[in-house]
C-alpha cells in the first residue's frame, strides 16, 4: 500500500500523484521506493499508453525533503541509489510521460519535470531554481535537460542566479508545452493525455528513444538509427492501420501495437 504517492490506472492512463502536500510533496526515501514500484507496473502494463506525474495540493514537488537528508554526508551515493535510476526509468520508458505541473516546483521536482516528455503547467505554478540557495549543484538530469530545452545562456542565468520562472515565461522559453487555468487543470490534463494515448504508442517510444540518442551521435549515425527505428515502426499494427485509414479516408484507430 502506498503512503507517499497515489497511484491510479484508468482508461489507458497511469497517474502517479506525489502525496505529501503538507511538505509540498518533497521526496523522501520511501517516496522513491513507492515511485519505483509504480513505474515497474506502468512499464509492464501494455494497456497503459501514457503516464502522468502530478502533485496533491498546491505543489508539484519541492524536490528533496531537506529534513530527510539532514546530516547526510554523501549525497553522491544517495543520488546514485534514488534520483538517477528514477530519471533513467522516465527517459527509457517507451511511452509518453507528462509532468502535470499543478503548482510550485523546485529542486529535484523541477528536474523530474524536465525529464518528462511534456510539461502541462497550471497558471498558478512557479518553477523555482532552489539548488543554488542551499549550496548544491542542480542534479537529477537538471544540467542535462535544462540547457537542451531553454539554451545555455538562460539555463546558466537561472541555475546560478536562482530565479523563479512564471508559467508565462515557461511557455515563452519552451519549458511548458501548454498552460491551463487551475480550475480546469485536471480536466485539461486528462484530455491532453487521452489524446496522446490515441496515437501510435510504440512509434512514440521509438521517437523518444532516438530523440534522446541524437544528443550523443553524429548525422551519419542518426541516419542509420532512424533507418533502424523506421524498420521497427514499419512492422507495427499501427503503421498498417494508419495507411489503411488514409486510403479509406477515415480516422485511424491506433492500438499502441
Ligand atoms: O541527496 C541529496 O539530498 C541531494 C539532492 C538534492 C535534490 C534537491 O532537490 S535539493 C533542493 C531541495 N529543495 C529546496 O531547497 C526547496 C525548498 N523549498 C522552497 O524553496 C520553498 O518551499 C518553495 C519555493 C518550493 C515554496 O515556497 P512557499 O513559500 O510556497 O512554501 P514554504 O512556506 O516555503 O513551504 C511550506 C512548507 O513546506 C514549509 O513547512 P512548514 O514551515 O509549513 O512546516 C516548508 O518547510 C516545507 N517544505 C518546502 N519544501 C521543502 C519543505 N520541507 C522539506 N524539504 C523541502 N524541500
Amino acid at each position: 500500500m502506498f503512503e507517499t504517492i497515489r497511484f491510479e490506472k484508468k482508461e489507458g492512463l497511469a497517474w502517479i500523484r506525489f502525496n505529501r502536500p503538507e511538505h509540498l510533496n518533497a521526496f523522501t526515501k520511501r517516496m522513491h521506493k513507492e515511485i519505483s514500484c509504480a513505474l515497474k507496473d506502468v512499464k509492464k502494463d501494455e494497456e497503459i499508453r501514457t503516464l502522468i506525474f502530478t502533485g496533491v495540493g498546491r505543489a508539484f514537488s519541492s524536490g528533496q525533503d531537506l529534513k530527510d537528508v539532514q546530516g547526510a554526508t554523501d549525497y553522491g551515493d544517495y543520488l546514485r541509489e534514488t534520483y538517477n535510476p528514477l530519471i533513467s526509468e522516465i527517459v527509457s520508458l517507451e511511452k509518453p510521460v507528462i509532468a502535470a505541473v499543478n503548482g510550485v516546483v523546485a529542486g529535484a521536482g523541477f528536474s523530474l519535470a524536465l525529464a518528462c516528455d511534456f510539461r502541462l503547467v497550471s497558471t498558478r505554478a512557479k518553477f523555482t531554481e532552489a539548488f543554488i540557495h542551499v549550496g548544491l549543484v542542480p542534479d537529477s538530469g537538471h544540467l542535462f535537460f535544462l540547457p537542451r530545452i531553454i539554451g545555455y545562456a538562460k539555463a546558466m542565468e537561472l541555475t546560478v542566479l536562482g530565479g523563479d520562472v512564471s508559467p508565462e515565461e515557461a511557455k515563452k522559453l519552451g519549458l511548458a508545452t501548454k498552460l491551463f487555468a487551475p480550475d480546469r487543470f485536471e480536466e485539461e490534463v486528462r484530455s491532453f493525455a487521452k489524446y496522446i494515448s490515441t496515437l501510435p504508442t510504440k512509434t512514440i517510444g521509438l521517437i523518444k528513444k532516438q530523440m534522446h540518442e541524437s544528443f550523443h551521435h553524429n548525422l551519419q549515425e542518426m541516419l542509420e538509427r532512424e533507418a533502424y527505428a523506421q524498420q521497427v515502426a514499419g512492422k507495427t499494427e499501427d503503421h498498417r492501420e494508419g495507411v489503411s485509414a488514409f486510403l479509406e479516408k477515415r480516422k485511424p484507430n491506433f492500438k499502441g501495437k
